[in-house]
This record gives structure tokens, C-alpha cells and sequence, in this order.
């Protein structure tokens, strides 16, 4: 019986995710179906219970469902427990539901493929600290950087996925700013760039030689804050690997099978 999956958001009609996964299935030989399906806040609950009766496989869920969606599901993994936040859900053997989070790993995937995995020691500033910076936090710190530091206008979110992280240091965007020079790492994950085309959330005038750029926005590739980091000399990594990642590491939950994804990079680049 031909699998299918599909992604839930509201708004979904962006998502890049159905042709990503159909490109998969083609080249894997799988036969599947990837829909995109609009789910209000208001409906989630009885979309979940649907899909869950009408046997789907498996589905992405993109925002603003990441957090909403957990009371919904049977099962959490570890990693979407820690870091409060499901984009990845499996139907099991039995017909039960198991929530997973891709984003993070899915950026450290990313990143590690731009610039290798000898950059872990140096210091770290992540920017922003909504379910986005979470996630990816999380995953850094499993994956062994551990010199952390999270900014965000509201000091006390930054401070508190620190204190669940157990390491790192929080601080303010204007002190980030300021500091600017000590870190190696940059890593936007605010919406600047996505809403005003040219927000910022601090100037780059004091980016340190050799710094590493990475914003988790797919679209537009190139955000003001990639482009002032380029002017500077950094080194870049746009959104689109983070996506793709998820995507193949969703898919290895579905399919257990690894798709292509340097020819999917290179297709929505
Ligand atoms: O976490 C991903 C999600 O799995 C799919 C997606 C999309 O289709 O645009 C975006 C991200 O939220």
C-alpha cells in the first residue's frame, strides 16, 4: 500500500518540504505521497486525531504547532522532551504516535557539513531565544560545543534555556553587540530578516576576522545579516542545509533509508 505523509502548518502554502520529499522518493524509489495540509490552532487536536484514524505514516509540523502539539502525541523522544518542541512524528508498529525534533540536529548537520567539526571550542553566540534557539542549543550542546552563549532582547528567556542546558551564559542583545569580537560562532535564529527585510538585531561593525555565520532562514537566502557578515569577510551558512537535514533525518525516522541530500542543497540553492 503506497505510505503517506505530509507537512501541517499554518501558513503552509511556503513549505518546501512536499517537493523536497517527492524529489526523495523518486530518486529512492519509494512509494509515497507528501501533502501539505493547512491546520488552524483551533483544529490541531482533531487534525492529529484524523490522520491518526485515516492511518498516515508520519508528518512534519511547522509553525506555530512545534509546542502545541505535544499533549496530542503518545510519545516523546528525549530530545523533543528536553527541548519542548516537535516538527517530526512517527506512527508506530502499533498505531501510536511518537514526537521527535530534526531542527536541531538538522542545523548542527548543517553547519558541521559548511565548516567541519574542529570549530567546537570556540565561542558560540546564538541569537535569539525562541523554540527555534532552544532546539538548536540543544542539540549543540549533545553534539559537544559547549561554549555557549545566548542572547536575546529578554535576558530571562536566554537565561533560562541556559539553566536547562546546565551550561553557557545568557546575555542581552545589546551586550552581545558590544562583546562582539570574542565570538568565532554566530547563529541567527530571530525572525529578523524574514518580516523586515532589514532588521538587524545588532550591527556586525565589530565582527571578529575569520568569524562563522550561520542564520536558519531559507527564505530569502541571503538575509541582511548574512550579507553585512559577508561584507565583513565571514564565513557563510545559509538556512538551506539546516532544512534539508531535518527533512533527511525526518525521513530516516519514516523510511530508514538516507536520502540525497547534497542534490536537494544543491536544487533549492
Ligand atoms: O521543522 C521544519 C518542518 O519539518 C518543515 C518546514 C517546512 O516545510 O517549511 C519547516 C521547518 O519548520
Amino acid at each position: 500500500m503506497k505510505k503517506w505523509f505530509a507537512v501541517i502548518g499554518d501558513p503552509i502554502h511556503h513549505s518546501k518540504s512536499p517537493e523536497m520529499h517527492h524529489f526523495w522518493y523518486d530518486d529512492l524509489q519509494e512509494d509515497a505521497a507528501y501533502v501539505p495540509i493547512h491546520v488552524t490552532p483551533d483544529t490541531l487536536e482533531q487534525a492529529v486525531t484524523s490522520m491518526k484514524v485515516l492511518g498516515i505514516s508520519g508528518w512534519n509540523v511547522t509553525i506555530p504547532h512545534k509546542e502545541a502539539i505535544i499533549p496530542f502525541l503518545d510519545e516523546l523522544d528525549e530530545q523533543a522532551k528536553h527541548m519542548g518542541a516537535v516538527n517530526t512524528v512517527v506512527r508506530q508498529a502499533d498505531g501510536t504516535l511518537k514526537g521527535y525534533n530534526t531542527d536541531g540536529l538538522g542545523f548542527v548537520r548543517s553547519l558541521e557539513e559548511a565548516v567541519g567539526t574542529n570549530e567546537k571550542n570556540r565561542a558560540l553566540l546564538l541569537i535569539g531565544a525562541g523554540g527555534a534557539a532552544r532546539g538548536i542549543a540543544f542539540a549543540l550542546v549533545a553534539s559537544g560545543y559547549t561554549n555557549i552563549t545566548i542572547a536575546n532582547r529578554t535576558v530571562e528567556k536566554a537565561q533560562a534555556i541556559i539553566q536547562e542546558l546546565g551550561v553557557g551564559q545568557a546575555c542581552s542583545l545589546v551586550e552581545a553587540g558590544e562583546q562582539l569580537a570574542q565570538y568565532g560562532i554566530l547563529v541567527q535564529t530571530t525572525s529578523a530578516g524574514l518580516n523586515d527585510a532589514f532588521s538587524m538585531p545588532f550591527s556586525l561593525d565589530h565582527l571578529a576576522a575569520h568569524a562563522i555565520v550561520a542564520d536558519i532562514v531559507y527564505n530569502p537566502l541571503m538575509t541582511p545579516f548574512l550579507e553585512a557578515a559577508q561584507q565583513k569577510g565571514a564565513t557563510i551558512v545559509t538556512g538551506v542545509g539546516m532544512f534539508v537535514h531535518q527533512g533527511a533525518i525526518a525521513y530516516e525516522h519514516w523510511l530508514q533509508k538516507t536520502p540525497n541530500t547534497n542534490a536537494m542543497i544543491a536544487r533549492i540553492t
